[in-house]
């Protein structure tokens, strides 16, 4: 079984870096303007056929050409797609939106909804929206907008407070934005869900001067990582009431993946070393116990165990996240992974097995995700390779070939039958064709705020842009697109605040010797690191946290507690058990793919008997 597993991962990873080199019929400087031309009409083609057939309602059936309410009834698409038509200069359009928006939505209404998802497409485009609308820079200011989008913003932000009154912080994953918390509400909420809040409330406390909407949502996030295993993983579903987790598996996809994205980019945006030190611990053991280069597996969160051998279409955002911290390695060939799937099938499909390399049974559909999209515009973005603008031809091809359908863009039910389905997430207009489109303007110009606007963008987890403007940035006292600037002596200006452009200040290319190191904390070490308050590029040790210190109680909970924040030497405490434990399944865990040969050994060990049990479910599958 395993050597069985092994060979099918060598076989995929050779094809993947086959194709990859097969570069006949590369992408010029004029096809790329070309394509970005055909984006735009696919963006167009998708957004008239939701205004004409679905608007008011969230989201389009875009087979049968009607809409539907999927989140709160509130014209999600239309909000959703707000920045995405400022970056392609609709000023028309987005001024219309922006009015009608202003005027019409209204959040005092008797609906439950998903905190996380009206967080990330509701407040996330609201917030992004005003910031574009109330900026003359920005060259899209509406004359006459008088902050309408921030006050809806705060209004709804306010109306999911009552979810973060929980004994953990964590957030129950569901409000009703007029009565508060369902009296018979779960308390099992995910870890995306319960960590994927900080950039658009931190950005509304800013904007507002009301800490309330930031302290809620670094609570929710302190609160689920002061519950990691030993070992520093977090697994998928928690009860908020409790603590306990009640889903163990720990990987990078489905119910976590954007955990980890807001540790990185919250730290990005605001300049938080806090929510660095946090990424870095959490990304320190994601690369230990979930990577096997180039696929990434899920794991039990305490044994180290793999439960899962299988590639999730939602890993695919991070070698994205990995190009914002300057591991370009592995993400190039992770990248290269990935995209064989894509390839193999003409779509991602929702679960690919590694075990048996077929389409996981009863994840064959492709819902028109973004994340590929969005690690391959990183990656051109930072290596300027143009197989990656081959790579977007391909999946526009796909797209185009595939999914278009008479009033938008339909889901694939099936990625080998490619069956249609009558659907469109809103995350298509607000993700999916704006990496698309990012990608070629890069290769053909660029002409947008993100790559020449006045400041660097920070992208939600739903791609809408956040801007670090000096209200919400610290501006100076850290390392923007930390790992993309941090390799290049000579580019360090530009995030101490001393950039000679604004393109020069948002341009992540990377030179050839940044590749030759395979983690960004090889290339620490070649800086001085006593700087860092000062904005320099962060090269922080563990001796040189400081903020909170982590201990172990007795049940092997993880409690953070404020230390002082003066004092310059860290205050991280691990209990001696936990060292020993942790020794103990580093030295079982042998990293082979994708079986631990240990395996039944740490099971027997491992209180987790469910867990087992679900492991030996899993892996027959
Ligand atoms: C989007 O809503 C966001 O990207 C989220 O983080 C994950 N799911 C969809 C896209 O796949």
């Amino acid at each position: 079984m395993s050597a069985k597993m092994a060979a099918a991962a060598f076989l995929l990873a050779f094809f993947a870096s086959q194709q990859l080199l097969a570069r006949a019929d590369v992408v010029t400087v004029s096809e790329a303007r070309q394509l970005r031309e055909e984006v735009r009409d696919m963006f167009y083609h998708a957004f008239d056929g939701y205004m004409q057939h679905a608007f008011p309602r969230d989201e389009l059936r875009p087979l049968t050409c009607q809409g539907e309410d999927t989140l709160g009834g509130y014209a999600l698409t239309l909000i959703d797609s707000l920045d995405t038509l400022a970056l392609l200069g609709d000023r028309e359009r987005f001024g219309s939106a922006v009015e009608w928006i202003g005027e019409n939505v209204r959040f005092d209404i008797n609906k439950t909804v998903s905190v996380f998802e009206t967080t990330i497409r509701v407040l996330g485009g609201l917030l992004s929206a005003h910031l574009i609308a109330s900026d003359y820079s920005t060259g899209m200011k509406i004359q006459n907008y008088d902050d309408e989008l921030l006050h809806l913003a705060e209004d709804l932000a306010r109306r999911m407070l009552p979810a973060f009154e929980t004994p953990t912080g964590i957030p129950f994953g569901s409000v009703n934005l007029l009565q508060g918390v369902d009296e018979h509400e779960s308390q099992i909420t995910s870890t995306a869900g319960g960590g994927t809040l900080t950039l658009e409330f931190g950005v509304l406390s800013r904007l507002t001067n009301n800490p309330i909407f930031e302290q809620v949502t670094k609570n929710a996030v302190r609160g689920i990582w002061a519950r990691r295993s030993k070992i520093n993983l977090v697994g998928a579903h928690i009860n908020v009431f409790s603590g306990e987790w009640t889903q163990k598996d720990a990987g990078i996809g489905t119910s976590i993946d954007s955990f980890y994205e807001y540790l990185l980019k919250a730290y990005l945006l605001f300049g938080d070393d806090e929510y660095l030190f946090m990424f870095q611990e959490a990304y320190k053991a994601a690369m230990h116990y979930l990577y096997h280069d180039p696929w990434y597996v899920e794991v039990n969160m305490n044994s180290a165990v793999t439960v899962w051998p299988l590639f999730n279409s939602l890993q695919a955002f991070w070698p994205g996240l990995q190009v914002l911290y300057g591991d370009i390695a592995p993400a190039i060939r992770t990248h290269a992974a990935f995209f064989s799937v894509w390839k193999r099938y003409g779509f991602t499909p929702e679960g690919f097995n590694l075990a048996s390399f077929s389409i996981q049974s009863g994840q064959r559909s492709y819902p028109l995700r973004p994340e590929l999209i969005e690690s391959t515009y990183w990656l051109f973005k930072a290596t300027r390779d143009f197989r990656y603008l081959d790579a977007g031809r391909d999946m526009v091809a796909s797209i185009q070939y595939g999914a278009r359908c008479p009033c938008g863009y339909c889901h694939i039910a099936d990625v080998e039958s490619h069956k249609q389905d009558d659907h469109m997430e809103s995350f298509f207009l607000a993700e999916t064709v704006k990496y698309l489109w990012l990608l070629f303007d890069l290769a053909a110009g660029p002409d947008n705020i993100v790559e020449n606007g006045p400041y660097k963008y920070i992208f939600n987890t739903e791609s809408h842009l956040l801007p670090a403007t000096a209200e919400i940035a610290l501006a100076n006292e850290h390392c923007s697109y930390l790992g993309a600037f941090c390799r290049d002596g000579g580019e360090r200006d530009a995030f101490t605040g001393i950039s000679s452009s604004y393109q020069e200040a948002n341009d992540t290319r990377i030179t050839d010797s940044w590749m030759s190191s395979s983690s960004p904390s090889e290339a620490e070490n070649s800086f001085t690191t006593s700087s860092f308050i000062k904005g320099f590029c962060p090269t922080l040790t563990h001796d040189q946290k400081f903020g909170f210190s982590y201990t172990a109680d007795k049940h092997g909970t993880h409690n953070v507690e404020p230390a002082n924040q003066h004092q310059s030497h860290s205050a991280i405490m691990i209990s001696e058990s936990l060292v020993i434990n942790s020794a103990a399944i580093d030295k079982s865990y042998t990293g082979q793919y994708p079986e631990n040969p240990h395996r039944e050994e740490i099971e027997k060990n491992s209180s987790d008997e469910k867990d087992s049990q679900l492991v030996r479910e899993q892996i027959q599958t």
